[in-house]
């Protein structure tokens, strides 16, 4: 029997309690915090994303806030994407990196207004660094992580629930782009984005104490649909080519090894943290690329805890970072971090637990 006892250093999601009620059998930890993974029905949960709409507790995605005269500033210096053009209202995927080029997080950013950004996080401790940078910088803004808690709703029912609980406007929201409003005067802000490529949209809660409230009411608008319980499924993003900063990179991977050099603009300005580093990789070219394994085998053998050696003609030339059971591909399907050398359409072996298996390199994403 195990238990878990929520701490105030180890925060509960506000939906902590809704996931419980809804049967969470596992968990995992992101950003000190507790997020549901599974909720005893892993193929069920699967088909309910790729078919239906699925309700997930993503608390975990936390918002370091920017607020300020000197916001938009800062936000900028931390990211090396261009963010002059970006409107208030509107999101944008941005990689963040260390003064090596390195990958240290790849948030969505929202604008809120000229002197409020958002930074809704993956599994790093950006408060720290955005403090640090700012400190030392000299600028006007202060940093906090507020009370704010995204709960996703994912599918391709999952517009048709949103119009039915805010209204048919979200149907015109573009990609990434929000808008704060209120449901049942609980405040929040919805954006189209999730971490699935099936479409949806995030319901970012901005009253801690209202988590279950705020779940049930889209629980119960969801019926008609056939709404359930999920979480950020690992084997929907690995097909959809989704990066997992963390968990795809290690401390030397910079963004044009993920594919996500489409986000590194190369003329901002120069005091941009490790944008001096990016254009020097730029111009060198990189060294490794991510590509997608598919594996030999016909019975689901995902990924332990260490990643696995990739071989070509008998030497290492990079790791397979995930592995995953695809259950469209009916394959066991993965990520390669893998020298540039070797090519998309090549055989290579993957030196597994189970023994050495033959894979095939396709570009991402399978689906
Ligand atoms: N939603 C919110 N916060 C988050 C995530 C989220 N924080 C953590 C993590 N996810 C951040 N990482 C990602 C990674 C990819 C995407 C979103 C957040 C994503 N990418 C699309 C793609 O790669 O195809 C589109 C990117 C684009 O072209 O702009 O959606 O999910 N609130």
């Amino acid at each position: 029997m195990f238990s878990f006892f929520p701490t105030a250093r180890v925060r509960p999601s506000p939906f902590f309690e809704a996931a419980l009620a809804e049967g969470m059998v596992a968990a995992n930890v992101y950003n000190r915090m507790i997020m549901p993974t599974s909720f005893g029905d892993p193929e069920g949960e699967y088909w309910r994303l790729i078919n239906g709409v699925s309700q997930w507790d993503v608390g975990v995605e936390r918002q370091v806030q920017l607020k300020g005269p000197d916001a938009g500033r800062l936000a900028q210096i931390l990211s090396p994407r261009d963010l002059s053009t970006c409107k208030i209202g509107q999101g944008k995927y941005v990689p963040l990196c260390n003064h090596r080029g390195t990958l240290i997080n790849d948030p969505i950013l929202l604008k809120l207004a000229d002197d409020l950004y958002w930074l809704s996080i993956a599994d790093s401790d950006i408060w720290l660094w955005a403090n640090a940078i700012a400190a030392e910088r000299g600028l006007n803004v202060e940093i906090s992580e507020p009370d704010v808690s995204p709960m996703a709703l994912q599918g391709p029912k999952a517009e048709d629930v949103v119009a039915h609980v805010v209204g048919d406007w979200v149907r015109a929201l573009k990609y990434f782009w929000f808008k704060e409003t209120e449901i049942e005067s609980i405040p929040v802000a919805v954006q189209r984005s999730g971490w699935s490529k099936q479409g949806g949209f995030e319901i970012y809660l901005k009253d801690g104490s209202q988590g279950t409230k705020l779940w049930n009411i889209f629980k119960e608008a969801g019926r008609p649909w056939g709404i359930g319980p999920g979480a950020p499924a690992t084997a929907e993003r690995t097909e959809s080519g989704l990066v997992s900063v963390g968990g795809d990179t290690d401390d030397d991977t910079n963004p044009f090894e993920v594919r996500l050099g489409k986000y590194v603009d190369l003329d901002v300005p120069d005091d941009v943290v490790g944008i001096t580093a990016l254009r020097m990789i730029k111009a060198e070219g990189p060294k490794r690329h991510q590509l997608g394994l598919i594996l030999d085998g016909a019975t689901p053998a995902p990924l332990g805890t260490k990643r696995e050696d990739v071989i070509v003609n008998g030497a290492r030339v990079g790791v397979m970072t995930n592995c995953t059971w695809s259950p469209r591909m009916q394959a066991n399907i993965g990520y390669a971090l893998i020298s540039a050398a070797v090519k998309a359409g090549e055989t290579v072996i993957v030196e597994r637990p189970s023994g050495p298996t033959a894979a095939r390199l396709v570009e991402l994403p399978f689906l």
